[in-house]
């Protein structure tokens, strides 16, 4: 069983690969809207930042250069946590998922196997996975290992059997639920998850769509830590599109003090995950 902490890593995770930015006006894709929801939410109660980025026409891009100028700005105008994420958008290459290293994040998301994602296939291969592990300890960079079905925790426990622990020496994972094709976003499949999570290791959790509050509140509960954002939801609720990205991580802020469980700075937040700060 996971141990519970005391104050709750609340993750931002803003953008995400997969809406268009000329369906959600609001979504941030530039670099000066990326940094200005960076700063918002850190300032009601986010730790860490989960990252994908936009090119100039706001698709989708893992350009190294890019992603390096982003970890330079968020790093210089916030105390976030920076997380780049390897998933990129269902159609990156390998090599472009694992170039992501080269821009020296805190953090990197780390995909523990393959899963059906809406009409996509997520593809996350033993050989890869072990790979960004590998890479991830080789660099000093903090992995978070993403959990979207049960089996990935088996998963999760084989990488760590066969090949060590990763840089920091502190597992942490996030459980991504309700994506279609993956496992539900109810408190049920969160309660079966946490019975496979490795000895020591933190949790988050992440429900997608309509299933971000019961996530959210289930996660609270069992002593987990949370992400929420535009890249997972843009329903604040029925009837209600998000605002912004501020306005979900001001309300998990609020939940979480209900809860017990405050949110952590981001300095806490390096502690609790082995990132150096
Ligand atoms: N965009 C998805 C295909 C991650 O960031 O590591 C994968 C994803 C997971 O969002
Ligand atoms: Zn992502």
């Amino acid at each position: 069983m996971a141990p519970t902490s005391h104050g709750t890593v609340i993750t931002v995770a803003p953008t995400g690969a997969e809406h268009s930015k000329t369906d959600v006006p609001n979504l941030p894709v530039t670099l000066d809207e990326l940094v200005k929801t960076a700063r918002d939410c850190e300032r009601v109660g986010a730790a860490m930042i989960h990252i994908h980025i936009r090119d100039d026409a706001a698709q989708p891009t893992l350009d190294l250069k890019r992603l390096t100028d982003t970890v330079a700005a968020v790093r210089e105008q916030t105390r976030l946590v920076v997380q780049l994420s390897t998933g990129g958008a269902v159609t990156d290459s390998e090599k472009d998922r694992l170039a992501v290293l080269d821009a020296l994040p805190d953090s990197a998301s780390c995909t523990m196997g393959t899963v059906n994602f809406g009409d996509d296939v997520f593809v996350n291969r033993w050989p890869f996975i072990v790979e960004l592990h590998k890479r991830m300890r080789d660099r000093g960079i903090v992995p978070e290992y993403e959990i979207f079905d049960i089996g990935h925790l088996t998963a999760l426990r084989r990488l760590l059997d066969e090949h060590g622990l990763p840089a920091g020496g502190h597992v942490h994972l996030d459980l991504v639920m309700g994506v279609p094709g993956g496992m539900a976003g109810d408190t049920e499949t969160l309660a079966a998850a946490l019975r496979l999570i490795p000895e020591g290791a933190t949790f988050s959790a992440t429900g997608v769509g309509r299933t971000s509050l019961p996530v959210l509140l289930a996660a609270l509960s069992a002593g987990g830590h949370v992400r929420v954002g535009m890249e997972d939801t843009l329903s604040y609720a029925r009837g209600e599109r998000v605002k912004d990205n501020a306005q979900l991580v001001a309300r998990a802020s609020g939940l979480a003090r209900i809860a017990q469980r405050p949110p952590m700075s981001p300095d806490e937040a390096k502690v609790l995950l082995g990132v150096a700060s």
